[in-house]
């Protein structure tokens, strides 16, 4: 079971990086816009998750500089996903907010909707 999810694993990320989307253009006041508003985010995932990889796809696709957290062989991050964010679940997007706390966003498609929204961007 381990070797087949192993395998699937390597398939998902050869089809990403083949079909890997090209990043939106925009100028450089527009991207430092949207850079400030995702600074205090990071995403908490796998490598090989599917969901994950759905993410990442769209972090890519509209260039987004989101900090990537491996919650499955960092232990710290891991463990940190858990006690703070409550489920060893990815993906997960957190945000810092301004007074010290942090916001913690499960579901591929919740974290992929909050992102067009929060940030404006065309669906
Ligand atoms: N419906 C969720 C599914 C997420 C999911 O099943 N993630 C798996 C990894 S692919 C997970 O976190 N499993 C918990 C674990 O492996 O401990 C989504 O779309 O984000």
């Amino acid at each position: 079971m381990k070797i087949i999810r192993w395998i699937l694993g390597r398939v998902i990320l050869v089809a990403d990086a083949v079909t890997a989307p090209t990043a939106v253009k925009r100028s450089e006041a527009e991207q430092k816009k949207i850079d400030q508003l995702t600074q205090p985010m990071s995403l908490y995932q796998f490598q090989a998750c599917p969901f994950c990889v759905k993410v990442r796809r769209e972090l890519k696709r509209n260039g987004l500089k989101i900090e990537l957290r491996d919650a499955k062989n960092n232990q710290a991050v891991k463990a940190e996903l858990m006690r703070e964010g409550g489920l060893h679940k990815v993906p997960c997007l957190r945000t810092d907010n301004p007074d010290g706390s942090s916001t913690w966003l499960y579901e591929s498609n919740d974290i992929i909707v909050h992102l067009n929204e929060r940030l404006g961007l065309s669906a």
